[in-house]
């Protein structure tokens, strides 16, 4: 499954394939753009199957549904409905346009990594553990973005070595999307993916 989304400020493309054998996809993501933000989550429910997907689902409906809130609400909004599910790791990405900024909480084994032109890596530092409804401390920080800036939002399905060198590169993102995608043969893991780069 291949989604793009673009305007004047962003273009990324989310791809995403369930484990191997696999119906339900333990893995979700929604990403929305307007015109003054992005908004993306991808969320890796525990397990997989049938209940990793409901945790995840739950995730990116509520990030669907709420999308205009700020990335701190939103994520305490996530852990809420996730009383009575598995549990899910989760990241969130929410660029705003005008300031040149982002936005970034996670919590779990969801990596993230943005390029700068300029050689700059942001690289958040991650909290352990997954959402389950229960409370649970966040780490949500605001960066600020070059024009040109491209990133990759993935979840452990996905291992690549160099993922640093490769989305430092000069390659497009249809690029780095069309390598990453070949590599992401079905396999022990749901596995999904965000790249984007920020204009
Ligand atoms: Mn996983």
């Amino acid at each position: 499954m291949l989604e793009l989304d673009l305007n004047q400020h962003i273009q990324a493309i989310a791809y995403q394939i369930p484990k191997e054998g696999n119906v339900f996809n333990g893995d979700s993501f929604f990403m929305k753009v307007t015109s003054d933000y992005f908004i993306c989550v991808v969320a890796d429910g525990l397990g997989s199957g049938e209940h990793a997907y409901h945790s995840s689902n739950a995730i990116s409906q509520e990030v669907e549904k709420n999308h205009d809130k700020e990335v701190d609400v939103l994520i305490e909004c996530c852990n809420q409905v996730l009383k009575d599910k598995r549990g899910a790791t989760i990241s969130i990405l929410k660029v705003n346009f005008l300031q040149k900024t982002f936005t970034y909480s996670s919590v779990g084994n969801i990596q993230f990594v943005l390029s700068c032109p300029s050689g700059r890596f942001i690289y958040p530092l991650p909290i352990l553990g997954y959402l389950s409804g229960k409370p649970q401390k966040y780490r949500c920080e605001t960066y600020s973005y070059e024009e040109g800036a491209k990133f990759i939002l993935h979840t452990d399905g996905l291992v690549i070595p160099g993922i640093k060198s490769l989305i430092s590169s000069a390659c497009s993102i249809e690029e780095i999307s069309d390598y990453l995608e070949s590599h992401a043969k079905t396999g022990k893991d749901d596995l999904t993916y965000i790249v984007g780069q920020l204009l």
